[in-house]
């Protein structure tokens, strides 16, 4: 392309053809429309933004005291205070890993508290939804339950977990849940987190100017504040949400904008927090608020959701997913949507501007939330079903609104089976009264199964959307690799109809789908939203307590990718999965490029530290065969791989993947 030419933006698209912007019929159907209705989304946005900042890009920006900003350039090897791009990189890595890390904890603290109002009779509608998981949980953190009443039980385990944000010097308690040797690596490697506001806040301090310059020192306390997050924030967050609102299983639904009915009146929520969007997904049911949809004129009401406040409903009502988080935009240009309700983070900020050429009401729930345009309608926890209601009679009164010249659902939504929670596998895998993992790692010991990858995150409009997540997917279930997904990640799978078990006939290498087979699971299992990566790691504990692949998450035949992510929590989960000994393929890399020894350090000298580290792989096919060579090296180390698949191992080249 000539570069003196300049490319102009066109709204809904940006510069390119739809089709290379997103890979699903419904979302080209709909960048079309944008496109149509002159609606800006963040694909054209992302032309605005062409020539992105390559300071930033490779992390040598720093603007952490009022005497720069400085950026390091060859001629400038230095900021004003003398760092370096090695403490300059550094620094701003630390930062991001805190934001991610604050971001999953504060979601989990906001339950947490809710638990204690629960317990204490002050929950208003709220109720300890599964008491056999409040009580599993008190036990593994060892507290007293049989015989006592489950709010006493309740209160006990809601302070233990309020101790684990404030603790000053002990470690975090839930580091225990770990298996044993993991545990002594990070005390070995001086990274057992205390509270999770302490990594957080240190974070914050040893990044101000003048504090922490050495990046490894640095860079160690990025990988312990990201334990307090997948250890911590994350871990309270999921296994508090299973006792106030079930814990998951397998259930049926729907995936993709084709879930917004046409003649209902069609409410969507989105972000994080599952507390308001359960009680929306009760209200959506009472019979009352069905009526008053039916007398203003509507068939009934769809409730859907996007990113991962859809996935918390998604796993325990079976809420249709209306989409994931590039889609949001998308949702609102149907011109079908009568309210988008969000609460934290992912909400992109030009929602309410989007929603200017239709009918949508914006509505912020959050006070931590607000954006600009869109309504704020403070959640009222005590009375939330209420609340509830009186946000989906606004909904309804909305109805009149609708335009329906401006209207286009497109006819697209794939069947999918989520709810794989670690106890629902065990169930799946072992049978009600032997619920246990031995089936899995039979499989794994045998050959059936290669081995397990994690595919999470984001999506991200510099990435053709979900087309990196689903041809990985693809050729890793081919390969007989059970695949682990949670977030955007697995609503992108599920739009291309590999959640469910018929994919397993379709795409899974005959071993694995004999196995799927045999236990009726999707080749794919979806457990959750990003702060349920906490379940995947729980889910190789299990792997791991079942015995036969080894001691320790490293020793294991697993793998964590981020594909297409954006968020910083991406990167604190990345950072806690190799902390924790789990090998990360990034599809695209950190902000560091501009420090070596960064770069050199997270990338491979980690494997010293960890026996894991972080890989770049900017396309599927590299990242498979990554992938594969770790599972392989792993297998071999145990003595599981067959004499055949030896020597084609040996025959390829060997990257440096000693661990
Ligand atoms: Fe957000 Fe969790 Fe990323 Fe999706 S995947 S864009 S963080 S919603 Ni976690
Ligand atoms: Fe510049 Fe140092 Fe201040 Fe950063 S901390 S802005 S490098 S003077």
């Amino acid at each position: 392309m000539n570069n003196s030419v300049p490319i102009l933006a066109k709204a809904g698209t940006g510069s390119l053809r739809a089709g290379d912007r997103v890979s699903d019929e419904a979302s080209v159907q709909m960048l079309d429309k944008a496109a149509a209705d002159c609606v800006d989304t963040c694909f054209s946005r992302l032309d605005g933004q062409r020539n992105q900042c390559t300071f930033g890009k490779n992390g040598v920006c720093c603007r952490l005291c009022y005497m720069g900003p400085c950026r390091i350039t060859p001629k400038a090897l230095r900021g004003v205070c003398g760092a370096d791009a090695d403490t300059i990189v550094a620094r701003n890595y630390v930062r991001e890993v805190a934001g991610g890390t604050a971001a999953h904890s504060d979601h989990g603290r906001h339950l947490v508290l809710l638990l204690k109002k629960v317990a204490e009779g002050r929950g208003g509608s709220y109720r300890i939804a599964d008491e056999p998981a409040l009580r599993r949980s008190a036990r593994l953190y060892e507290i007293e339950e049989a015989g006592r009443a489950k709010e006493a039980v309740a209160l006990d385990l809601a302070d233990l977990f309020i101790s684990e944000f404030n603790r000053q010097e002990d470690p975090l308690w839930t580091l225990k849940l770990a298996p044993v040797k993991r545990q002594g690596v990070w005390r070995q490697r001086g990274i057992l987190p205390s509270g999770i506001d302490r990594m957080v806040v240190e974070s914050l301090h040893r990044t101000h100017m003048g504090v922490d310059h050495d990046y490894r020192n640095l860079l160690l306390h990025a990988f312990r504040t990201s334990l307090a997050d997948g250890w911590g924030g994350s871990r309270v967050a999921s296994i508090v949400s299973d006792i106030l609102f079930g814990t998951p299983v397998p259930i049926r639904s729907r995936a993709n904008l084709g879930v917004l009915g046409e003649r209902t009146i069609n409410i969507v929520v989105h972000g994080h927090e599952p507390a308001l969007s359960e009680m929306l997904a009760i209200a959506s049911r009472d019979p009352e608020i069905l009526a008053e949809a039916r007398a203003a004129g509507a068939e009934g009401l769809t409730l859907a959701g996007i990113c991962c406040t859809a996935n918390e409903i998604l796993m325990r009502h079976g809420i249709p997913v209306a989409g994931n988080f590039l889609q949001q935009e998308l949702a609102i240009i149907t011109g079908a949507v009568e309210m988008l309700i969000t609460d934290v983070q992912c909400c992109m900020p030009s929602l309410p501007e989007v929603a200017k050429a239709y009918h949508t009401e914006i509505i912020s729930t959050s006070d931590i939330a607000r954006t600009v345009g869109a309504v704020h309608v403070p959640f009222d926890e005590e009375r939330a079903f209420d609340s509830a209601k009186a946000l989906i009679r606004r909904a309804i009164a909305n109805y009149a609104r609708r335009d329906v010249s401006k209207m286009a659902v497109p006819k697209v939504s794939q069947p999918l089976v989520a709810g794989f929670s670690v106890a629902a596998i065990k169930h799946m895998l072992g049978g009600t009264y032997r619920a246990s993992f031995r089936p899995l790692n039979d499989a794994i010991i045998q050959g059936r199964i290669k081995g397990i990858v994690g595919i999470v995150g984001c999506n991200n409009p510099r990435i053709k959307t979900d087309s990196y997540v689903n041809a990985l997917t693809r050729e890793l279930i081919q390969r007989d690799v059970l695949v682990l997904k949670t977030g955007c990640a697995a609503i992108a799978s599920a739009k291309a109809g590999m959640l469910t078990p018929e994919a397993a006939l379709k795409l899974a290498g005959p071993g694995f789908r004999e196995v799927c087979e045999a236990v009726g699971i999707p080749p794919v299992l979806h457990m959750g939203s990003c702060v349920d990566n906490a379940r995947l790691l729980e889910a190789v504990t299990e792997v791991v307590l079942e015995g036969g692949l080894g001691d320790d998450f490293s020793e294991v035949p697993v793998v964590g990718v981020a594909p297409e992510w954006m968020s910083e929590k991406a990167i604190a989960i990345g950072c806690y999965f190799v902390a924790s000994g789990i090998h990360v393929i990034l599809g695209h890399p950190f902000h560091i490029g501009g420090s070596d020894n960064v770069t050199r350090f997270l990338n491979e000298e980690a494997r010293d530290l960890f026996g894991a580290s972080f890989h770049v792989c900017s396309d599927p096919q590299e990242a498979v065969t990554v992938i594969m060579e770790i599972i392989n090296r792993k297998r071999e180390r145990l003595g599981i791989n067959r004499k055949a698949e030896r020597k084609l191992y040996d025959m390829k080249d060997r990257r440096a993947l000693d661990v």
